[in-house]
């Protein structure tokens, strides 16, 4: 351990201390908490059906920053890269278009657990864990902006097997992994302009909802997620799954809701809707994404919303029962660093909220004493987190600090920029 870095984190754990704080605590349950990387970040949501499709969906990734990931090979590599720069033990998030197909058109009616065993076995080597998405975008099937909602029962039916065998492969990688896989459904489905049959569609998506939960998969080894949505790009008007829909159908089917920060209103928060779904959900999901003034998906930074979000995930005493998610796609910078960025940030988030004197704030909230608590509060905010993370770190024998910005430059020299 580097001096500088042992005696910085030591003054800390003093500082801590004294407002009784347990710094190694924290920094046990940092370390115990993994972070789903999105596999799409890497190849701006291409995915390896069709390796030229375009990405449809109302969804954008924009920008053309050079070396983004082309194969399976250049997408593993290119993460392994970027969870070497990250500490402690990680998840990746993959989509169902990003099967190993081995050259062949498989459509997504038609995909099977043993197209995705090559990830699975590169995870178990790896030592992560896989969380799991069905593909319902991108699709010529898709190309009316519907899917499990289409009027057409033919084109509901092609998503609603898509679906359900999605959820196969995500049992399949769950029991393999000995960990549980969370599933997500999200669909595009919605309309541009005024809408005159919101209710028949929304009926349609209930129903398809239905016969894809009738296949009952093993909770040990996957759990159901239902995101919701405000809009899309080009679906302005109506957007079939909505906040409401999906939280009706979630709490009475019991299905895990899924939270995008970048899915509101630009001004309302997920933050705040955590304590309450938990007290009707078991679990939640999180897609910790940066709107800026729409879903834009920007890469997370240390924001604050951000850290409202870790504070509410450890204040409701729920590090067990949210499960954090990154998912943005900005093709415009290094999308290794990208990544890096991005879980470096959640990791700070969250353990700055680890790190909170929340005993002594209750306690200050019970009693009414409004001045200490915000007083406090403002203290915490520049106590010596930044020397804790950065000891974490070292530990982890991860680089610390911005050094990790040359290391990204060198690889981008040696293979990013050759692709
Ligand atoms: C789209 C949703 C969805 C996707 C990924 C690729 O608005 O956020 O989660 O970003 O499934
Ligand atoms: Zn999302």
């Amino acid at each position: 351990m580097d001096e500088k870095i042992q005696k910085a984190f030591d003054l800390a754990v003093a500082e801590y201390a004294a407002v009784g704080v347990d710094v190694n605590k924290a920094l046990d349950q940092l370390d115990k908490l993994p972070i789903s990387l999105h596999c799409w970040q890497a190849d701006d949501v291409t995915g390896f059906e069709n390796p030229d499709g375009a990405l449809t969906g109302g969804i954008q990734a924009t920008g053309n920053y050079p070396g983004k990931a082309r194969t399976i090979e250049e997408l593993r590599a290119d993460i392994d890269k970027a969870m070497q720069l990250i500490p402690g033990n990680h998840r990746v998030n993959l989509h169902a278009f990003y099967g190993d197909f081995g050259g062949k058109f498989v459509d997504r009616d038609q995909i099977e657990p043993k197209h995705f065993q090559s990830w699975i076995d590169w995870a178990k080597e790896k030592g992560y864990k896989l969380d799991f998405n069905c593909t319902c975008f991108s699709h010529p099937k898709s190309a009316d902006g519907l899917t499990l909602s289409h009027p057409d029962p033919e084109i509901r039916n092609f998503w609603i097997e898509h679906v359900i065998r999605s959820r196969k492969i995500a049992e399949e990688m769950g029991r393999q992994l000995g960990s549980k896989c969370m599933h997500n459904i999200w669909i595009p489905d919605g309309s541009k302009d005024v809408t005159v049959n919101r209710l028949q569609y929304r009926k349609n998506l209930k129903e398809s909802l239905d016969k894809i939960f009738e296949y009952k998969t093993n909770d040990e080894y996957m759990l159901d997620c239902i995101e919701s949505k405000l809009f899309g790009v080009g679906l302005e008007s109506y957007t079939v799954g909505s906040h409401e829909f999906y939280m009706g159908y979630g709490m009475k089917n019991n299905v895990v809701v899924t939270l995008d920060s970048g899915h509101f209103h630009p001004t309302e928060i997920i933050s705040d809707k955590i304590s309450s779904l938990l007290l009707f959900l078991p679990e939640i999901m999180l897609h910790v994404t940066r709107g800026v003034r729409w879903d834009s998906d920007h890469v997370v930074i240390l924001n604050e919303e951000l850290l409202a979000i870790a504070q509410e995930i450890v204040r409701a005493d729920a590090v067990d029962k949210v499960h954090v998610g990154l998912d943005y796609f900005d093709a415009s910078i290094n999308r290794i660093g990208a990544y890096v960025v991005g879980v470096r940030a959640t990791q700070r988030a969250l353990l700055q909220a680890l790190l909170e004197p929340i005993a002594k704030l209750r306690e200050y909230e019970s009693k009414g004493q409004f001045f200490e608590r915000m007083a406090l509060l403002e203290e915490a905010k520049s106590m010596p987190w930044g020397a804790i993370y950065n000891y974490y770190c070292a530990k982890k024998g991860v680089i610390v600090g911005e050094s990790y910005i040359t290391d990204i430059e060198k690889y981008e020299a040696e293979v990013t920029s050759k692709r």
